[in-house]
């Protein structure tokens, strides 16, 4: 099983998408470990971007990031990194495929509605920044049986 780290942005919560969104994870088979409702310090914003530092959308991806809150999750299961990079869809959501949520909840690059971590690394490292380890709970879903051969 492999952990990821996701966060409903600042766009997704405004729009009312956080039962939406969850929703599909929880329908794909996914186990949810960890889950908080917070906003994002600059410092937190830029430890969780630091990969895009000095790039010329950088500040506009703080400033948007920190504009209000978010949803931060932990998402366990088979292949759950790539796995959640297929159901959030392409960064920009005009090239995210319809079906997807970035391809069905929006229509700009600097507001596409969902992060997910990029790789296992990257989740571990970003997992770190939003939850301490007891804050990840381990537990059985009856509907496993049904999900996993
Ligand atoms: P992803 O969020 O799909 O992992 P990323 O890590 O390359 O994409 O970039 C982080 C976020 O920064 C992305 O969700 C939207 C924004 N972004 C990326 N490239 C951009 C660009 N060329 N112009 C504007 N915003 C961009
Ligand atoms: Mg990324």
């Amino acid at each position: 099983m492999e952990r990821t780290y996701c966060m409903i942005k600042p766009d997704g919560v405004q729009k009312g998408l956080i039962g939406e969104i969850i929703s599909r994870i929880e329908r794909k088979g996914y186990k949810i470990v960890g889950m908080k409702l917070l906003q994002l310090t600059t410092a937190m914003a830029e430890e969780h971007y630091r990969e895009h530092e000095g790039k010329s959308f950088y500040p506009g991806l703080l400033q948007y990031i920190t504009s209000g809150p978010v949803v931060a999750l932990v998402v366990e299961g088979k292949n759950a990194v790539k796995g959640m990079r297929a159901l959030m869809g392409a960064t920009n959501p005009l090239e995210a495929a319809p079906g997807t949520i970035r391809g069905d909840f929006g229509l700009d690059m600097g507001r596409n509605v969902i992060h997910g971590a990029d790789s296992i690394e990257s989740a571990k490292r970003e997992i770190a920044i939003y939850f301490k380890e007891e804050e990840l709970l381990q537990y059985d879903k009856s509907l496993d049986e049904w999900i996993y051969e």
